[in-house]
This record gives structure tokens, C-alpha cells and sequence, in this order.
């Protein structure tokens, strides 16, 4: 897993690539040279003409692993990843978030990482940046009933707790969104409470699915996807997934969560993605694929049921949603 420097995909070109990839990495042959693999990419595949400016990061292969998490399903277009958000503190429009949010200050930026721990301690950017990257492509599943394939770049959280070193009474770990009036005027009309906050127990922000995402497609990440820095847990509805991340702290309870302190009959600590539990006002049962027609059966853990399941033995999920 920590092997060869991998040409970013950016380098190549989008979606097309990324299914290329995915088929060349399900062939030994292929797998050990992405050298090579990449040659055929631009010799196979046009140039992207997506409006992704940012610049691209390197990543480092992990090609069993990503086989693995893949999902057989296509990818979803950068257009259709950066077009459709949620972030509440500059819109409640899904399609106007990106507009609202062009010009958020990302830079400079730092994430304060203390609470139960043994060297609390504040990581800037650049900091940040120096973890290895990954690729990861995650189906994403949203509370309200939609999905896509998205093409995650960063680094499981995991590597950021230990250098922190959580201490032995640490159980939760707590997330913070940056908050600023001034730069997210629309946040009055959020109408939920800010900064928005999240949490996972602390095996959960331990475990290789979840990530800290500071790209996708290979490039930085878009303001409207939560840059610099947002979280990933893939197996949990969408709102876990916190954006433009400013404070971590390690905790001895579980820590308060935006859409939980909202309405806590509909929004519970887990939202692990659960095809069984309805929520009150809709079914879970199935999902609506950006880009596709029609419906398609939500999967138990959103589909990473092997790498999940364990955490919640013995559990019942219908009361710890
Ligand atoms: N700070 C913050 N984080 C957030 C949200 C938000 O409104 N504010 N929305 C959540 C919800 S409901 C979803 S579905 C995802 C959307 O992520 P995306 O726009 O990258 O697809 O971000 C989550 N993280
Ligand atoms: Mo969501």
C-alpha cells in the first residue's frame, strides 16, 4: 500500500479514467505499473473538460484495497459532484451552494486537534497536506434519499489521531465546522444552529473506511464540497460527513451533532445508512442515483457491511439509529 507514486488522475482525465482504472486494476497484469497504466490512459482517453481548476494532488496506489471498496458503479461526473450540494451555511439551494461559496477564504487554515489526548496540537494546511494521500471511490449516501460514486483524494483520519495520541478515556471523538457570518451571509436562513458540529465513536473515526478528504477527482477539493479539509464516512448518511473542518476534540461522551440537537426524533448520533429504519417521514428502502433514471435498493451500511458490521454487534439499530 505504500508503494509506487501514482500520476494523479487528474493528470489523465475524469470519469472515463477512473472506470478504465478500475478495470486495469482488476487485472494483475496491470495492477503493478501505473506508470504504464497511465501511458494508456492518455494514449485511450480524451482531455477532461470539466471546470475543475484546482491543482492536483499526488497520490499513492493501493490497489487491492480500492478494488475492494469500489463499488462496480459508475462514477459520478465532477459537474454533477461539485453542482449538487448541501451546505447549509451558504444555501439551502443545492445548486446554488457552489455560486455562494466561490470565493470562501480556505487558505490560510488550520484544524485544532486537543481534548482527551496526548500532544493536542494544531495542524495548518501545509500540515495537512503531508499525509499520504489516497484515492478512494465511496458510494455517498444522503438522509434525503439521493446517492452518488464519488472519487475521494485524502487520508484515513486514523493517521491524524495518532500523532495526537488519544488517551485511554477518550470514547467520542467531536468535529467543527468554520463558521463566519460575514463570509456565509446565508447561514441566517440555515435554519439550523452554527457552526455546525458532528461525531463518531472513536472506533468509528478510527476505522481505514474513514477518511479526512482534502481532494476529489484528483484535484483540490471545491469550496462547496467543504475545503480545505471535510470528513468522510461512508457507511453513514451524508450529514456525518462534516465540511471545512476547524476543530477536533477527543471526548469522554458522546459529543452533541447538528441534525440530532435539530430534531432528535429523525436525525440520531449513528445515522448509519439502514434500508431498514425508515425515516419518519420517508423510507430508506431505496435511493435515487444522481444521473440515473429510476430507483435503485439502498444497501445495508450504504454497501460496506463486511468492514462495518462488527462495530455495532449486538446493537439494536432501530433504536440507535
Ligand atoms: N458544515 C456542513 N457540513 C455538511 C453539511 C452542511 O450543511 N454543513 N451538509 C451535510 C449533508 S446533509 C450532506 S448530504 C453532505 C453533502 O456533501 P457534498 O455536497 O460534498 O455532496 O455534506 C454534509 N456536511
Ligand atoms: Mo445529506
Amino acid at each position: 500500500m505504500k508503494d509506487s507514486p501514482q500520476i494523479s488522475s487528474s493528470e489523465v482525465t475524469p470519469e472515463e479514467t477512473f472506470l478504465n482504472r478500475r478495470f486495469f486494476m482488476k487485472s494483475a497484469i496491470w495492477a503493478g505499473s501505473t506508470l504504464a497504466t497511465a501511458g494508456l490512459y492518455r494514449a485511450f482517453s480524451p482531455r477532461p473538460e470539466v471546470a475543475n481548476t484546482g491543482s492536483a494532488i499526488a497520490t499513492v496506489a493501493e490497489p487491492a484495497l480500492q478494488t475492494a471498496l469500489a463499488a462496480d458503479e459508475k462514477v459520478n461526473s465532477f459537474t454533477d459532484i461539485a453542482g449538487y450540494n448541501n451546505y447549509y451555511e451558504f444555501s439551502t439551494d443545492k445548486s446554488a451552494v457552489a455560486a455562494k461559496a466561490k470565493d470562501f477564504v480556505t487558505d490560510p487554515w488550520s484544524v485544532q486537534v486537543g481534548g482527551l489526548v496526548q500532544k493536542p496540537r494544531t495542524f495548518d494546511l501545509a500540515d495537512l497536506l503531508k499525509f499520504e494521500s489516497v484515492e478512494r471511490i465511496y458510494r455517498f449516501r444522503c438522509v434525503e434519499g439521493w446517492s452518488m460514486v464519488i472519487p475521494w483524494v485524502g487520508f484515513p483520519l486514523s493517521k491524524l489521531l495518532n500523532q495526537v495520541g488519544p488517551l485511554s478515556a477518550a470514547t467520542h471523538v467531536a468535529f467543527e465546522t468554520y463558521y463566519d457570518i460575514k463570509q456565509m451571509p446565508d447561514s441566517r436562513h440555515a435554519g439550523i444552529d452554527l457552526p455546525y458540529v458532528e461525531g463518531l465513536r472513536l472506533d468509528e473515526a478510527m476505522h481505514p473506511l474513514t477518511l479526512l478528504a482534502t481532494g476529489l477527482y484528483g484535484k483540490t477539493l471545491p469550496n462547496q464540497n467543504g475545503a480545505p479539509v471535510r470528513l468522510v464516512v461512508p457507511w453513514k448518511y451524508g450529514f456525518k460527513s462534516i465540511k471545512s473542518v476547524v476543530k477536533i476534540t477527543l471526548m469522554d461522551r458522546e459529543p452533541p451533532t447538528t441534525w440530532s440537537l435539530a430534531n432528535p426524533g429523525e436525525y440520531g448520533f449513528y445515522s448509519n445508512v439502514n434500508p431498514k429504519v425508515d425515516h419518519p417521514r420517508w423510507s430508506q428502502a431505496h435511493e435515487r442515483r444522481i444521473g440515473e433514471m429510476g430507483s435503485r435498493p439502498t444497501l445495508m451500511f450504504n454497501g460496506y457491511a463486511e468492514q462495518v458490521a462488527h462495530m455495532y454487534a449486538g446493537m439494536d439499530l432501530s433504536v440507535d439509529f
